[in-house]
């Protein structure tokens, strides 16, 4: 059943109002009240990195793509420092490979084994990895410390782009784009999904958000804040009445095509992946954005808890039978020394990481760049 018309609000909390002291009018989807929103803090843009958006341009979903790629290698700073727990663990390795001589190889690479487990690369890749450097040792093609060093770097240099291509959004070419975000409760879906917006917002995209957790009360006054903080707009659910997740994204994506909107951010409610109801409620929102604009959702991004480390492969196996996964964020890496979880989930599953989550603040989310993860893990 359609949700009630009454029960959807459009809210219109762009940067373009005309004096922070006005009110922000609430624009409705029929004939609701108005009611007041806070002001809202403009987002300063540098007008040289800006990526300026005309309708009908030819490729601009691609060239959009492209763009927020390459920003990630003038962002290794950011990756560098959020993957620093991982490095640290894996520091023993450099004194490991200090003092290295052929007679202690087994001792060397059984150290080496436990230090690529503790950090999560996970049982498969650890041995691929050790075996590898093991036959290139005893071959005598690998001679010193810093060779070995530099194998390992290209050993999992290869796995990740090996089964991770594309990393570039994949937004299609009709307007608007929907990206649905999904994932478990407290992962980082609704903080990603305003990270993002904020990024997208720098190139100039015009954003709209669908509060499509509609399971917590105060999930869709979450995504207000992050609509507020990126001055983007945002659709929510409002009213006694409790509203389907999937009639708040079919309106947004049907705002975002009468208004001209160019991405629709969708987010979604969490809970346990191995909850029936939930994954019955994707399927249905995955099904209403597809009938307002063919070939949507042009991404599904799954979130990931990197502090889980290898519990989250389950997790994103049930994802991705059920709704069709097109890429992974995998967020509080910051907080975690297992990034190398990074690698055994992209081995496992074989769909790209697109984003990282590297701190708690606006800028923290960083595109995902195989060569600057792998230069950060292994200073
Ligand atoms: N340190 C850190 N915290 C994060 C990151 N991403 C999300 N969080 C925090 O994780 C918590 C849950 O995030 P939320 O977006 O509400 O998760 P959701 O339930 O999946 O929507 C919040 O406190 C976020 O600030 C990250 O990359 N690093
Ligand atoms: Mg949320």
């Amino acid at each position: 059943m359609a949700a009630p018309s009454n029960s959807l609000f459009f809210l219109t909390s762009s940067s373009t109002l005309p004096s922070p002291s006005k009110p922000t009018t609430l624009t409705t989807l029929s004939n609701l009240p108005r009611i007041h929103f806070p002001p809202i803090t403009k987002i300063t843009r540098t007008s040289s990195t800006r990526f300026t958006c005309s309708a009908g341009q030819v490729g601009f979903f691609t060239r959009l793509g492209r763009l927020i790629k390459e920003k990630a290698k003038s962002d290794v700073d950011k990756i560098f420092s959020g993957f620093s727990k991982t490095r640290d663990n894996l520091a023993v390795i450099d004194e490991l490979l200090l003092y290295w001589n052929l007679s202690e190889t087994d001792r060397v690479l059984d150290e080496l084994e436990e230090v690529l487990l503790c950090s999560d690369f996970g049982p498969k890749i650890t041995i691929k990895i050790v075996d590898s450097l093991r036959d290139d040792i005893l071959s005598g093609k690998l001679k010193s410390g810093s060779e070995i060093k530099d194998a390992l770097k290209k050993c999992v240099l290869d796995l990740v782009k090996s089964k991770s291509k594309k990393t570039e959004l994949q937004l299609g070419f009709r307007k608007p784009a929907v990206i649905m975000i999904v994932g478990v409760n407290g992962g980082g879906k609704t903080t990603s999904l305003g990270k993002l917006a904020y990024r997208l917002k720098n190139e100039g995209v015009k954003i709209l958000m669908a509060a499509g957790d509609t399971f917590r009360a105060a999930a869709s006054d979450q995504l207000e804040i992050w609509a507020e903080r990126t001055g983007s707009q945002i659709v929510v659910a409002e009213g006694e009445k409790k509203v389907k997740a999937s009639s708040v994204l079919s309106q947004a994506v049907k705002r975002g095509k009468e208004e001209g909107f160019d991405v629709v951010l969708c987010d979604t409610s969490g809970r346990l992946h191995t909850n029936y109801s939930l994954m019955e409620e994707l399927i249905a929102c995955k099904k209403a954005v597809g009938k307002v604009v063919s070939g949507a959702p042009n991404e599904i991004l799954l979130v990931l808890d990197g502090t889980t480390g290898l519990n989250m492969l389950p997790q994103a196996r049930e994802f991705n039978e059920v709704v069709g996964i097109t890429g992974l964020i995998l967020t509080k890496l910051d907080g975690s020394a297992r990034g190398g979880c990074v690698v055994s989930v992209v081995d496992e599953l074989g769909i790209p990481v697109k984003f990282v989550g590297v701190g708690e603040g606006v800028e923290d989310l960083q595109p995902f760049d195989a060569d600057a993860f792998v230069d950060a893990i292994f200073s």
